[in-house]
């Protein structure tokens, strides 16, 4: 493989947005400072938090319902609102019908919100009038949360972490981030000069070569991103493993910046990209000590070894076999690798370790949830596994093409913490990492072939048709990903489907459903165990009538598993279908012998019986297939009952049409 092959995703196919300030209000002016991205200012207010904003919108509540709440609402607001601020009611909207919403044609400060409030107060039978309140969708009070559609649910098409959160934030997982190392980031390691602390933990530089790792030296201890800036083809310093760290789990709730993905859990800088690059032998280095196996030459042991590894990172070429082993050890380990599929807009089969077996190909998408036009996609050979947010790098002034997150201001070397926004398959991988960290923190127990299938399971279908092999299986969501498998821990559910007779199929279903979940199924009658049944559906057989059919599954996944069980009910007799009718062949005149055709049914019956009938009424022994007509017959109507029965099936009869006796 030649040197520089594997080439960061970063420096080449990255898009890099425009800076956001690190401490947004104060600094003004500079190129780095200004919110260039043309985002409005994010509001402050966290969930339920009272604004002290203007309010043109009075909550009246009365003592009792009123049968008029809508003009009562408007007769005790509009005087107090006219005095106090000269405003006049516009609106009404009863809430319920002792509470209602006046709306006025202005807004009032604080004190007029008071004021009125008091004045309305006074009006008998009014139990309270109060300003009504701002809230926000949101649950964090990070700066830059507005900007984070990629977090977020619905018509974004981001990874709706939002949801998820209430159930886990990602604790007790780390995040193995094999990139250009870490920057010191107060939302990142709570620190302008630390390169650990807050959701950092200690990892490793693996990068080899003295004349690449910006350091003067080979390997070592300390991942600090020394700057991965590129000499010979002028690009400047990407801050990429920053920034990926960043969309996994920048802190919460810090009054500061951004958050991740997993913001509970912890990130490992394992740094093996330097200037212009990084080399085949330092990410193999990377990633099995970042899964806690031995590497030649370190002889520090991961006293945290990772759950995902996060390669963001890709070169042109075949997945090569030293790469394919590692991989394949690492797996081994436990931890699950998650690769950028690549940004040259082609076949993912050319660039590596997309290409590579054993690891989930992550897709990069757009906000409005199509495939990002520069991202690499899957083939039938190569297929992608899932897509995740990405942005598409299309506007310098739409944070929406961006995916915001923790960053650095130096062109070359380490300069301020600061903020941008990124385009890539390398900003998408991240969303699926983080959010493996989520799942693992639920269930430690997950294996990597366990997560793909929760992930591919519960993801989100692109907004355009794009197929399981090119794009994956669709936008990872988290909350739905969550969510099952906390049903999944909470306990499964059997139910029968279909009507319980003889004949008829029956289908178990277990809730919730998951390709993750290995399920084994029998059905029982009466409570034993029927040989052979071991199949989702089973129909009913004979012996079946009159017992009560039952079915067992039992379901796995992770560290979890259970059997449920579920009834169909008493089984019914089964019916036959009457394909063809039964009739009468013969010539009917005295003397001559009729015969009975018995018509088609379904089940075929196992035995037929007949009976004669001369108008109607039964011919004394005639119960043959046969009937010989005589002079009693003469001018009379003859007709034969055709009897068709069956074990386990309603015996049934049809009788023929009538034929004149000649
Ligand atoms: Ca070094
Ligand atoms: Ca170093
Ligand atoms: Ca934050």
């Amino acid at each position: 493989m030649p040197r520089r092959s594997m080439v960061a995703t970063a420096a080449a196919l990255a898009l890099i947005g425009v800076a956001l300030p690190a401490t947004p209000g104060y600094a003004e002016g500079s190129r780095d400072d200004t919110p260039a991205l043309g985002v409005r200012t994010p509001d402050r207010t966290a969930t339920g938090r009272t604004t002290t904003s203007r309010t043109n919108t009075i909550i009246v509540t009365f003592d009792r319902d009123q049968s008029h709440p809508s003009r009562a609402g408007r007769d005790v607001v509009a005087q107090a609102a006219e005095t106090v601020a000269g405003a006049e009611v516009t609106k009404v909207q009863p809430i319920t019908d002792d509470t209602v919403a006046v709306t006025l044609d202005t807004s009032l400060t604080a004190d007029q919100q008071a004021e009125v409030g008091t004045r309305v107060e006074d009006v008998d039978g009014v139990a309270a009038a109060e300003p009504s309140v701002t809230f926000r969708p949101t649950s964090t009070d990070d700066t830059y949360y507005d900007y984070l559609w990629n977090l977020a649910s619905g018509s974004s098409y981001g990874v709706d972490a939002e949801d998820a959160w209430p159930a886990t934030t990602g604790s007790g997982v780390v995040v193995g981030v094999v990139d250009t190392g870490i920057t010191a980031h107060p939302d990142l390691t709570g620190s302008r000069s630390s390169i650990t602390g807050g959701n950092v933990v200690a990892g490793y530089d693996f990068i080899s070569d003295s004349s690449t790792s910006g350091d003067g030296d080979g390997r070592d201890a300390d991942p600090t991103d020394e700057g991965d800036y590129c000499t010979s083809d002028g690009t400047d310093s990407s801050w990429h493993g920053t920034h990926v760290a960043g969309i996994v789990a920048a802190i919460r709730n810090n009054s500061e910046g951004v958050v991740g993905v997993a913001p509970g859990a912890k990130v490992q800088p394992l740094r093996a990209l330097g200037n212009c690059g990084g080399e085949t032998a330092d990410i193999i280095a990377a990633l099995r000590w970042g899964a806690g196996l031995t590497v030649s030459g370190i002889t520090a042991t991961n006293p945290t070894p990772v759950d995902v590894l996060n390669l963001s990172l890709g070169g042109t070429g075949t997945c090569s076999t030293a790469m394919q082993n590692a991989i394949n050890d690492v797996v081994a380990a436990g931890a699950t690798v998650v690769v950028a599929a690549g940004n040259d807009g082609t076949s993912l089969s050319t660039s590596t370790p997309a290409n590579c077996q054993n690891v989930i190909r992550v897709t990069a998408t757009s906000h409005g949830g199509t495939r990002a036009s520069y991202s690499n996609y899957g083939t039938s050979s190569y297929p992608a596994t899932v897509a995740a947010p990405g942005g598409t790098g299309a506007s310098q002034t739409d944070a929406t093409a961006w995916i915001v997150s923790t960053w650095n201001s130096g062109t070359t070397t380490a300069g301020d913490p600061s903020y941008v926004g990124m385009a890539g398959t390398s900003m998408a991988a991240p969303h699926v990492s983080a959010t493996i960290a989520l799942l693992k923190s639920l269930d430690p127990a997950l294996t990597p072939a366990q997560l793909t299938a929760i992930l591919t399971d519960t993801a989100t279908p692109l907004s355009s048709t794009c197929s399981t092999a090119k794009c994956g299986a669709g936008i990872v969501d988290a909350a739905a990903a969550v969510s099952a498998e906390s049903a999944m821990l909470a306990g499964f559910t059997a139910k029968v489907t279909g009507t319980a007779k003889v004949g008829t199929a029956l289908t178990a279903t277990i809730t919730p459903s998951s390709s993750a979940t290995t399920t084994s199924y029998q059905w029982l009658r009466d409570g034993t165990a029927i040989s052979g049944a071991t199949s989702r559906t089973y129909t009913a057989v004979a012996k079946d009538a009159g017992t009560t059919l039952s079915v067992r599954a039992e379901v796995s996944i992770g560290s979890v598993s259970d059997t449920v069980t579920a009834s169909a009910g008493t089984v019914a007799k089964g019916s036959f279908t009457r394909k063809t009718s039964p009739s009468t062949s013969g010539t009917f005149k005295v003397g001559r012998t009729v015969t009975a055709k018995k018509g088609t049914w379904s089940p075929t019956p196992t035995s037929y019986s007949y009976r004669w009938l001369r108008a109607g009424s039964a011919i004394k022994g005639a119960t043959k297939s046969t009937y010989t007509l005589t002079r009693a017959d003469k001018g009379r109507k003859i007709s034969v009952t055709v009897t068709v029965s069956r074990g386990g099936y309603t015996t049934t009869s049809w009788t023929t049409k009538a034929k004149k006796v000649g």
